[in-house]
This record gives C-alpha cells, sequence and structure tokens, in this order.
C-alpha cells in the first residue's frame, strides 16, 4: 500500500550499543486498522523496538451510541505490529496518565509465561518494558489480560501482531487489517447515548454488537476497503472475541487461498467461508477479478444484518462479463400468484361469501397477504421493529387509505418503496422490492384486506379502482 510507505516510513534505524556488541536497532512501524505496516525487506534478524501506549476512550459503537474504549493505541482495534521471525522485540508498554486502571498485554507470539502479561503489567502513568525472541512466525492476537481479564478483553483491548516468515508470503497488491470482535452493552442494539458494559451480557455470550475493526460502520461507505479489478488481496483477519468464533466469509469472492488459524502454509485453496476462532486469526487471499461492493460479513448472518458485522471491499475497474454478467433477464414466470392461490381455493368447496365485497376480498385477500407479503410484514401485520414496519394500525398506511386519490398504495406494491419514512413515531430506512404477479383484482384484495384487518378500516378496493390506478401510474 502506497499510502503506508509514504505515510509511516518513519522507521528509525538508531546504532544502540548493547553488552559491547553493536546491534542495529529497528524502531517498528505500527498502524491503525485497516492498513498494515509494510513488508519487511530486510533479509537479517535485528533487535525491534515495538512502543505502544494504552489509553481508555470515549467513541462511537454506532452512530449516537458511545462507549468508553479501552485500546492499545488509542482505537479499536490495537495497533498491527509486524517484525520478521527471529526478531528480538523490545516492548514498550505504556499506560496513559488519564486511564483509570492498570493493564497489561499478552501476545500470542511470545514464547513465555503470560505471553508478557506479568511482565508487563502497568500502572497509569507508567510504562513496562520487557523483550521476547519472535521464534515462530505467524499472525497472532494481542490482549489485555488483568483482572477481570474477559472485562478487558470486551472493552476493546486486543489487536493483531504479525510475525513475517523468514521467506515471507508472496507479494500482493493491497494488504488490509480486519478484526472482528463482540461488544456487550446495558442498551440493545442502536440504543444511543453512552452505553455501559453489560457483564451479564458478556457472561451469557449474548452480544449486543458484533463488529468489524471497532464500530459498526468502521469499514463501510467512505471507509470501505478498496482495490482494483486485477488486485491480489490479502486480508489479515483477527477475531478479538471475547466469545464469538467468527464464520468469515466475502460475498462474491472466493479465497483463492487461505492459512487457516493464521499459521504460516497455505492449507487450503477456494475457501467460501473460514472459521475465526475468538483470540484466533486468519490470513486469505483472494484476486479481485471483476468490480463491485464485495461486502464482508461474519456468516451468523444475524450477526451481519442486526448486530454490525458487516464490512465492504469496493473493486473498480472494467466489466468482464464472460465472468459476471449482471441481470440479463427479469420476465414473468407465472402469469399470477393469485391464480395458483385460486386454484388451491376453489377444491376448498367453500366458496367465498358473496353478500359484501369486502368479504369476498378478505377471503382471497388474506391468502395473497399471507403469501406475498407477510414473510416481511409479519403474520398480524405486527412488523419487525427496525427493519418491516407494521401494517396493523399503520398510521402511514390509513393515512393514505383514507384519502380520495389512494394510487400511493399501488405504486408502493407494484414499484416498491425505499428510502426514510415514519410509521407511528418509529423511522424505517430499508427496502421493499416490488411485489410482481398481482392482477387488478388481486390488488384490490390485498389491499382490501390490510386496510380492513387488525381493527384497521377502509373502504374497500375495487378491481376498477386499481385498474384506474395503474393505467395513470403508467403515464
Ligand atoms: C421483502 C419484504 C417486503 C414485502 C414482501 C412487502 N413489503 Fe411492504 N414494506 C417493506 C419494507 C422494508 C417497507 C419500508 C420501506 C422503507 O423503509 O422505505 C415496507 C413498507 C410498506 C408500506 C408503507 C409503510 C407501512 O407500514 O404502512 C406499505 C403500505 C406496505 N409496505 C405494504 C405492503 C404490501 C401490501 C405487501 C404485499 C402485497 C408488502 N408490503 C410486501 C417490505 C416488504
Ligand atoms: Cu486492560
Amino acid at each position: 500500500m502506497g499510502k503506508i510507505l509514504i505515510g509511516f516510513v518513519i522507521s528509525l534505524f538508531l546504532m544502540g550499543c548493547k553488552g559491547g556488541k553493536n546491534l542495529p536497532v529497528e524502531e517498528a512501524i505500527l498502524t491503525h486498522a485497516p492498513d498494515v505496516p509494510p513488508v519487511i525487506t530486510r533479509t537479517h534478524s535485528t533487535k525491534v523496538k515495538v512502543h505502544l501506549e494504552v489509553r481508555e476512550v470515549e467513541g462511537e459503537l454506532d452512530s449516537g451510541v458511545k462507549y468508553t474504549f479501552w485500546t492499545f493505541g488509542g482505537k479499536v482495534p490495537g495497533k498491527f505490529i509486524r517484525v520478521r521471525e527471529g526478531d528480538t522485540v523490545e516492548f514498550h508498554l505504556a499506560n496513559h496518565p488519564t486511564s483509570k486502571l492498570p493493564h497489561n498485554i499478552d501476545l500470542h507470539s511470545v514464547t513465555g509465561p503470560g505471553g508478557g502479561a506479568t511482565s508487563s503489567f502497568t500502572a497509569p502513568g507508567h510504562a513496562s518494558q520487557f523483550t521476547f525472541k519472535a521464534m515462530n512466525a505467524g499472525l497472532y492476537i494481542y490482549h489485555c489480560a488483568t483482572a477481570p481479564v474477559g472485562m478487558h478483553i470486551a472493552n476493546g483491548m486486543y489487536g493483531l501482531i504479525y510475525v513475517q516468515p523468514k521467506k515471507p508470503l508472496p507479494k500482493v497488491d493491497r494488504e488490509y487489517y480486519v478484526l472482528q470482535s463482540d461488544f456487550y452493552t446495558e442498551g440493545n442494539f442502536g440504543e444511543k447515548g453512552l452505553q455501559p458494559f453489560s457483564m451479564e451480557k458478556a457472561i451469557k455470550e449474548d452480544a449486543s454488537y458484533v463488529v468489524f475493526n471497532g464500530s459498526v460502520n468502521a469499514l463501510t461507505g467512505d471507509q470501505a476497503l478498496i482495490a482494483k479489478v486485477g488486485d491480489t488481496v490479502r486480508l489479515f483477519v483477527g477475531n478479538g472475541g471475547p466469545n464469538l468464533v467468527s464464520s468469515f466469509h466475502v460475498i462474491g469472492e472466493i479465497f483463492d487461498k487461505v492459512y487457516t488459524e493464521g499459521g504460516i502454509h497455505p492449507n487450503q485453496e477456494n475457501v467460501q467461508t473460514t472459521l475465526v476462532p475468538a483470540g484466533g486469526s486468519a490470513i486469505v487471499e483472494f484476486k479481485m477479478d471483476v468490480p463491485g461492493t464485495f461486502i464482508l460479513v461474519d456468516h451468523s448472518i444475524f450477526r451481519a444484518f442486526n448486530k454490525g458485522a458487516l464490512g465492504m471491499l469496493k473493486a473498480s475497474g472494467e466489466e468482464r462479463k464472460e465472468i459476471y454478467s449482471g441481470k440479463e433477464v427479469d420476465e414473468i414466470y407465472l402469469e399470477s400468484k393469485a391464480d395458483i392461490i385460486r386454484e388451491e381455493m376453489q377444491p376448498g368447496n367453500e366458496a367465498p361469501k358473496v353478500e359484501a365485497p369486502k368479504e369476498i376480498s378478505r377471503n382471497l385477500g388474506e391468502r395473497l397477504f399471507s403469501n406475498s407479503c407477510a414473510m416481511c410484514h409479519q403474520s398480524k401485520g405486527q412488523g419487525l421493529p427496525g427493519a418491516f414496519p407494521p401494517l396493523a394500525k399503520s398510521d402511514y398506511l390509513m393515512n393514505i387509505a383514507g384519502r380520495a386519490d389512494r394510487s400511493e398504495l399501488v405504486k408502493i406494491v407494484d414499484t416498491g418503496l425505499s428510502g426514510k419514512i415514519v410509521v407511528n413515531g418509529k423511522e424505517y430506512n430499508s427496502v421493499m422490492t416490488p411485489v410482481s404477479g398481482l392482477s387488478d383484482e388481486d390488488l384490490a384484495a390485498v389491499l382490501t384486506f390490510v386496510t380492513n384487518a387488525w381493527s384497521n378500516n377502509a373502504k374497500a378496493f375495487t378491481a376498477k379502482e386499481i385498474q384506474a390506478y395503474r393505467a395513470h401510474l403508467k403515464k
């Protein structure tokens, strides 16, 4: 990554004098996610100093959701450390004077008791030093191990250290740092304000948030990872936990190679989803063959769409239609879903009651509703908080149903609805895809049903009314 090469080459080469021997000492370059320090090009081992500072800072877990993070380096996840196999690492852990608690560090790359934990126990306003030999190449998690350990980790105290093998992994065009972790707040997902840590939820492993790189939108929109078609991409993936195992997946990509569990051998090719254990890692590589937005998820999928475990990789470049065509055909497969439903209703011998048009509509309408709307708006029209607005007692729906011109409802069903809307005082910002295959009669029935069920009440819709709206909307 050019940006890093230019931005972070502040590596100082000092000539230290220790034990009578002249040992070249190098200051390690540390980076915030999603950046990764540049490849180490030297071909010999040396002494590397790492300076890492613990800070307790208030930040955002989601927009409007504040959290007091305990960090290695000022942000979650902790800074990425890169050293070379065989290096002697002189580790300096500082704890900022504004911290309220002592902290330490357990690096999984350390061979020695506690991975450095006891030697690095540091009170606020102090700094500690210890030294270890990076004997085993690989990608390792580091974390705080001060009691209560779970709480220190849950508050954001983890990061990655990569001990680059003597024979480096093959050169790639882009390397990125992606770390998944879970958070436990008193409030539910999305509840605004400063959220205290919930020990109870943490013990139950009932995560309020599951995120990449420390917050809900750390890897989306303008902050998405970027690449160009033709690039080879390597992701250094970590899982800080404290509890959940990640089923790491990139939608629309196949990992050409996976270095399972952060070891240095690519032990599998063509992998869709790789497990990243809590307190563990994986290295994945793939080539960008087509442009587009590729979504990083924990494929325990409610975490992705309801708890934040979603990131983006945007690839720019020329379309390659021979690899991926885009949508080629969008046509009607069966004339009308309603015809099928109506056929099913026939043998049910009770022909719909003929007296009131509302009754007829309700009978067919109810079937059509359960077939075409209930999977989103739910069986009793009650909706799903945060995802699907209610139709039962919906002020939005009933407002339109009470107008002289009710064409907007036809438009919603025929062409869909997206963007911000407010229903019964709650905001929704989602997408309803068009519902196809409804004849004028069918749509009259389903709209009559939804505007008259669950103590809603409105004038019945007729096929003629729908036909007129449709003719008008076509213009
Ligand atoms: C795939 C899921 C899905 C299906 C199927 C679906 N809707 Fe929706 N509907 C939504 C979403 C999501 C919204 C909110 C869109 C937004 O946020 O802009 C919505 C909004 C609405 C609204 C306006 C808001 C409200 O609650 O009053 C109406 C009316 C509505 N849908 C009616 C229907 C009807 C009738 C059907 C069946 C014929 C249907 N929808 C099928 C997802 C769906
Ligand atoms: Cu700590």
